[in-house]
């Protein structure tokens, strides 16, 4: 089975709970801390990987989950780090999170991390300082991220084979490449996706041969236009037409205006159209197709005739791809130099979790919002006496305990922070 769309829930692992602990030495009434800190969680890791074209797979799976990390331990013993969970997807393969873009694994055999896995929590040990000598205070792991992740197929060819069921689509990918598609006399012969590699004058183009187009596909007529979204990467479009017909320019209309109707990632692709099958066609008349394609067509675009059981005219339709694909990646690659000298530099250090917060009054909570206190409130135990000591000192410090004042909030007054309910201070 082909399946070139998927859902599936991703989970990375857990962080592991840091560790409150103290040294038992002989003669040693107390000794210091030495709980340990927990295990980063495993991540989420997709890789795109040559020998897989299809996402059925995902259709069994209801989830991926990573390994958590683990507790730490007393002896200052750190929690092991979960694993990684490792997944192969075909290249080409687009990943979604609530229509937004996570990844894009467009080379194969880079790893790509989906979903992170979440910080382990720091055991006493960290906590102990001049001042504090028996920190009681650990903190919690984070949770992994997970979400429910839309996986497209898309393929990455340089060149797709479009046109009306029977127009020799598949036949023109067998004379000019190592596939061997199916070819039938009859109308969707071709179900699922094929890939080529044409040589051209010693320079390899990825052809893609799609199921066959017809009127209304773009309301699911026939097979629908589900299959164009692995044209929306390609580079050039061949549009093939069977010469077998009164008006060739009524075939290519039709199609045209399908591909229109998908949208502009396709509309706006550079074509080039082909008669096909005229090996036994009178000249004049393949002449008179010609001109009636030529008049349909928008000035620049490019008009063959060809043969694929033949042989005839492949050649030239060829090298027409090509040149237009060599173009089209010089100018990719002038935009990518462009947009690399613009961009800013941007420090993903982790180090750097903006400090600012804000207070909004929801019900008759506080509910206190900003990345870095959050963090620290998702590594709070909020069971626990000195872990929320340690919480209420964080928010003290980075004033958002005299703001809450300000704004009328008591002793008793219920504080939020990332789903996280305590009171201001100790009761
Ligand atoms: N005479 C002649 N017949 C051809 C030529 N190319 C293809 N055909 C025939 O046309 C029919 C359709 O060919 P396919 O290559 O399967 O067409 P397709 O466009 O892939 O069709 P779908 O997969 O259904 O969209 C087959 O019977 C082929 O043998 C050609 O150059 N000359
Ligand atoms: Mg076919």
């Amino acid at each position: 089975m082909f399946a070139d769309t998927a859902i599936v829930r991703v989970v990375a692992g857990r962080g592991g709970d840091g560790a409150v602990s103290f040294r038992h030495e002989k003669f040693i009434d107390k000794g210091g801390p030495d709980g340990g800190n927990g295990g980063k969680g495993g991540n989420v890791v997709f890789v795109a990987d040559d020998n897989t074209n299809t996402l059925v797979d995902f259709r069994m799976k209801q989830e991926i989950k990573a390994q958590d990390g683990q507790t730490g331990g007393k002896q200052n013993k750190h929690g092991r780090n979960g694993q990684d969970i490792q997944v192969k997807v075909p290249v080409g393969t687009v990943v979604m999170r609530d229509g937004v873009l996570v990844a894009d694994l467009v080379t194969g055999g880079e790893p790509v991390v989906v979903a992170r896995g979440g910080d382990g929590g720091f055991g006493n040990a960290h906590f102990k300082s001049s001042t504090r000598q028996a920190p009681r205070v650990a903190e919690l792991g984070e949770d992994g991220e997970a979400f429910e992740a839309n996986l497209e197929l898309k393929l990455l060819a340089d060149v797709g084979l479009v046109g009306m069921p029977n127009a020799g689509k598949s036949t023109f990918l067998s004379v000019v490449s190592n596939a061997r598609p199916e070819i039938g006399d009859y109308a969707f012969t071709t179900l699922t996706p094929n890939l080529g590699v044409a040589d051209v004058n010693g320079t390899g183009l990825l052809i893609a041969d799609i199921p066959g187009l017809i009127e209304g596909a773009s309301e699911g007529k026939g097979l629908g236009d589900a299959f164009l979204r692995h044209i929306e990467r390609t580079v050039v479009i061949l549009h093939l037409i069977d010469a077998y017909q009164d008006d060739p320019s009524i075939a290519y209309k039709t199609i045209r205006k399908e591909l229109e109707q998908y949208g502009e990632s396709i509309a706006n692709l550079p074509e080039i159209v082909a008669l096909t099958k005229i090996e036994g066609l009178d000249p004049e008349i393949l002449q008179m197709q010609i001109d009636s394609l030529k008049s349909a067509v928008d000035s620049d675009v490019q008009v063959f005739a060809l043969s694929a059981q033949a042989h005839l005219g492949i050649l030239p339709v060829l090298r027409a791809l090509l040149k237009q694909v060599e173009s089209t990646r010089q100018e990719e690659a002038a935009e990518d130099v462009e947009e690399v000298e613009t961009l800013p530099v941007i420090s993903l250090d982790q180090g750097c979790i903006d400090s600012g917060w804000e207070i909004e009054r929801r019900d008759n909570k506080f509910v206190v919002s900003g990345a870095k206190i959050e963090k620290f409130a998702r590594r709070t135990d909020t069971e626990s006496y000195h872990g929320l000591a340690r919480l209420r000192d964080i928010m003290r410090k980075l004033g958002v305990t005299h703001e809450l004042l300000r704004q009328g909030a008591k002793g008793g007054s219920t504080i939020e922070i990332a789903g996280k309910t305590f009171t201001l201070t100790e009761q």
